[in-house]
């Protein structure tokens, strides 16, 4: 744990932009932050001070000592920063006796401008036909989805002298991997990633320096069809039709030298092109890679044997306008999973079990081949009654690999430009296959990881993870809804209610900083936000009640949890056009119409009028960008909008709630809405909680929620003083539940509460996604509920804790969390009357503790009684339960139960 006791305020984790040490940053003025941790109890930083210099040490900016105590983070306020340079800087914290600590980081800006590019499009001249399409005599042919292949482009150059630097600066519209001198360069996959790529397309930054050498180098690329011309989303509709129609690459290699002069080799008709080995590649239907094709040696310098077919490459028209730096993590191969088991199904067929669902794809060696032979991986969720490969839920998307031998009898298959989604593999065309030779490749965003859950109820724990595996198979890029099938779209609903989860889990910062102005520019003219973002074509532009609202629940959420207000400063106005867009069309204030395709509760079992869910959610964004506008400091939008959420408040009330408290459709969701969004006069709120209490047990107690309401039914139970219930139905096992699919197999949580069962078998084969987290939005209560670990109502970036614990029947519970702040940690054990909690506090914030005990006259903290305990004042009792405030520092609580 960072920060051991007796050491002194030490800032950590240092980031720009919410990333360590990046490079390729093209925000003219960002925001530098660091964490701070002390072994000191009550310690909190008296001062900073943050320097930024460049590369070779002179000073470009200096905040000079500034005095705020709360502070973890500055924004950039210093000289235009100047492109594609490299500047250091330091944060010095101050504690309360003087003493100074110091910590040093870096980042690197990008082009910072499209005017800086002199790059084109460049690829291989699509009308050209080339023979290696046509099948080989005797060959099977290959699925026919129209796809085109690959495209391979080089460029040979020489390199007078060494450079001190060399960066690579480099897009597709499609899929990349660039190679030089025969080296992947950097680590990223699926980049540049997706986006709307008529309005941006996102380049990524790698450094080179040592891939570069003195004389003859070569930078060569493969370019896919990815997102950008292959088949993308639910629409089955023919590859290209979305965006684009066929693969592009745009780069540019800055060679710096030592007397500070660069070279640069970009992309221009001076290339060479040819089409790949890879025979198709795409996201849906798989990946084909044709050894026999493959010309070694095609990436160096010599250029490797002919037999490519290489020639000029073929320049597109070229708007460099839409050229911006990344700023959400790339998607890599995080961890690999071992083969759980593989097992002969018949002659040459294996079947491989990763024990996991997950996104990624297999990695093998296939031995044994011969030259044309072939080896098809086909992937799957699950087996059928049979225990074969069940892929009927994966509906258009094939997401099969084939492998074609070439002359070698070995090979290492791992695809480039596809994923999949799946726990099972079915390799076909191999002699022999051994667990050894398989492996499973686990692609997400990067997204650190920053929380992590355990209890002693090993049911919720495996909840917890399957929660977690939803969260890394589903961030791919950008937050898609599923990773099977032909869908996996950014959905904006299962983002948005899964949000709170995602945030505890991992530092998801920069990744949904990248996404929201996916949101922002799927926004229509009329201010709707949309269905998903990116945009694509095929699903409905006007976003539903709950969907469009992501757009300005989102941007609300993110800024209390990293305490950056850019969050809520580049969305505002979007967030205000989208208020403005349902209240325009529903000036009576009850949102009908404009609801875009009305999800409602989706996939609830008990459904929701329309009216009371959409109104509530208008209610809701009314009332978040008022408050959004009020932090920002626009007074006149935070007083209209203001205005305006009370009065959709009071037509709820009046239109849908009778005087005890019922509100129409009677529904939990309709409840928990109303709860959630304080809707309700606080007169009424005791009938309304009653009546959900009523509806829960009824239930079973149960739930009958969908993706709307599933997340907030915990966090409102508790909240209104029902954590019995919440913890009820966390430890439900008969569906709908949380733990009935892990009964049955699941390993991340399901789309449907009765995916399978077995009764029925599996549900509907034409939405039945097992690897879907909305219905995991649960996992925000595992740390906030049951571990305790949380902040208070007002508080963002952490700066306030609030450490209420809701052990239920459980005996222990613990959480860690690295906030923006530093660490806070909650651990409880419930054990021989005495209730057991320890707790982090980082430096600079302060906690309200809320003790369970039957005697809070008996509550210690590190064995001295609460009252007389340093740094800890005793903030009231409230029945069975003592609250204590505190400083920073690590605390240890003991309470009598009975
Ligand atoms: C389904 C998606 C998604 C949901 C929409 C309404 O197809 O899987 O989860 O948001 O529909």
């Amino acid at each position: 744990m960072t920060g051991s006791l007796g050491r002194g305020l030490t800032p950590y984790g240092l980031r720009c932009d919410h990333r360590a040490e990046p490079l390729g940053v093209d925000e003219p003025a960002p925001l530098l932050s660091w964490r701070l941790a002390s072994g000191r109890r009550g310690d909190a930083p008296a001062g900073l001070r943050v320097r930024v210099r460049a590369d070779d040490g002179a000073p470009v900016w200096d905040t000079g000592a500034v005095a705020d105590p709360s502070a973890v983070s500055v924004r950039y306020r210093g000289p235009a920063l100047r492109p594609r340079t490299r500047y250091r800087w330091t944060v010095t914290v101050t504690d309360a006796a003087g003493a100074a600590s110091r910590e040093e980081s870096w980042f690197e800006t990008g082009m910072l401008s499209p005017a800086a590019w002199s790059a084109v499009w460049i690829t291989h001249d699509p009308s050209v036909q080339d023979v290696m399409d046509a099948p080989e005599e005797g060959e099977l042919a290959l699925a026919d989805h129209g796809l085109q292949p690959a495209v391979r482009l080089r460029k040979a150059f020489e390199a007078a002298a060494a450079p001190v630097a060399a960066r690579l600066y480099v897009t597709a519209r499609g899929l990349y991997e660039t190679r030089l001198n025969g080296a992947r360069v950097g680590d990223a996959e699926l980049a540049p990633g997706w986006t709307d790529y008529r309005d941006r397309v996102d380049y990524q930054v790698y450094d080179v320096t040592d891939l570069v050498r003195t004389g003859a180098n070569m930078l060569a690329a493969t370019v896919a069809d990815g997102w950008w011309s292959g088949f993308a989303g639910f629409d089955e509709r023919r590859a290209g039709a979305h965006y684009g129609t066929f693969p592009q690459l745009l780069a540019e290699l800055h060679l710096v030298h030592a007397d500070g002069s660069a070279d640069v080799v970009a992309t221009g008709d001076d290339w060479q092109s040819a089409r790949s080995p890879f025979r198709y590649a795409d996201l849906l239907k798989g990946e084909c890679h044709d050894l026999r094709r493959e010309t070694p040696g095609w990436d160096l310098p010599s250029g490797g044997r002919d037999g490519a077919g290489w020639r000029p490459a073929w320049v597109a028209a070229t708007d460099r306008s839409r050229l911006t730096a990344s700023v959400a993590p790339p998607v890599r191969a995080v961890r690999e999973l071992p083969a759980r088991s593989v097992a002969r199904v018949s002659g040459d067929r294996f079947l491989v079990d990763f024990g996991q669902n997950f996104a990624g794809r297999v990695r093998l060696t296939a031995r044994g081949l011969t030259p044309g032979g072939r080896v098809v991986v086909r992937h799957g969720e699950a087996l059928d009654e049979a225990g074969a490969l069940y892929t009927a839920n994966l509906r258009t998307a094939d997401a099969t690999d084939v492998l074609i031998a070439g002359e070698d009898a070995e090979a290492v298959f791992e695809p480039r430009f596809t994923y999949h989604g799946f726990r099972y593999a079915e390799v076909t065309g191999l002699s022999s296959l051994a667990a050894a030779d398989v492996t499973g490749v686990v692609l997400h965003s990067d997204t650190p990881w920053a929380g992590d859950f355990t209890c002693s109820d090993p049911d919720v724990d495996r909840l917890h993870q399957a929660i977690s595996w939803g969260q890394r198979s589903n961030f791919v890029s950008v937050p898609t809804d599923c990773p099977q099938r032909d869908e996996r779209l950014g959905w904006l609903a299962d983002a948005q209610v899964f949000l709170p989860t995602a945030c505890l889990n991992a530092d998801v910062a920069a990744f949904f900083d990248g996404w929201l102005r996916e949101v922002r520019g799927a926004q229509s003219p009329d201010g709707a936000f949309g269905n998903v973002a990116p945009k694509i074509a095929g699903v409905a532009d006007e976003g539903a009640p709950g969907w469009g609202d992501a757009g300005v629940l989102v941007p609300w959420h993110l800024y209390r949890v990293y305490g950056d207000e850019r969050f809520l400063e580049r969305n505002l106005d979007a967030m205000c056009a989208w208020v403005d867009h349902v209240h325009r069309h529903n000036p009576d204030l009850v949102w009908t119409r404009r609801t875009g395709p009305h999800f409602a509760d989706w996939l609830a079992p008990a459904p929701t009028p329309r009216d009371v869910l959409a109104t509530a959610y208008f209610a809701r964004s009314a009332a978040l960008t008022a408050r959004a506008a009020e932090i920002l400091g626009a007074d006149e939008a935070a007083a209209r909008y203001g205005a305006l959420a009370a009065h959709v408040r009071k037509t709820f009330a009046e239109r849908f709630v009778s005087p005890d408290g019922r509100v129409s459709g009677d529904t939990q969701t309709a409840y928990l809405l109303a709860l959630a969004f304080e809707l309700l006069p606080g007169e009424l709120v005791p009938g309304a909680v009653r009546r959900l209490a009523e509806l829960v047990e009824e239930a079973g107690p149960g739930l009958t929620t969908g993706f709307l309401g599933v997340g907030l039914i915990a966090p409102v139970l508790d909240a209104h003083g029902r954590a019995d219930l919440a913890h009820a139905l966390l430890r439900r096992t008969d569906p709908p539940s949380w733990l009935y699919p892990l009964r049955h197999g699941a390993t991340t949580v399901w789309e449907r509460w009765d995916g399978y069962t077995p009764e029925r078998g599996f549900q509907a084969a034409a939405m039945n996604s097992f690897n879907h987290y909305a219905l995991g939005s649960v996992g925000e209560w595992l740390y906030r509920g049951v571990a305790g670990l949380d902040q208070a109502p007002g508080s963002a970036g952490y700066r306030d804790l609030l450490i209420r614990p809701r052990p239920g029947g459980l005996t222990e519970a613990s959480a860690r969390y690295e906030s923006v702040r530093g660490l806070v940690s909650t651990a409880w054990t419930r054990r021989d009357g005495v209730f057991d909690l320890r707790v982090a506090v980082p430096p600079g914030a302060t906690a309200t503790v809320h003790i369970p005990t039957d005697d809070p006259g008996g509550v210690r903290e590190s064995g001295i009684p609460v009252a007389d305990a340093p740094g800890v004042s005793v903030a009231g009792t409230a029945r069975r339960e003592l609250r204590c405030r505190t400083g920073s520092g690590e605390y240890r609580f003991t309470a009598p139960l009975q």
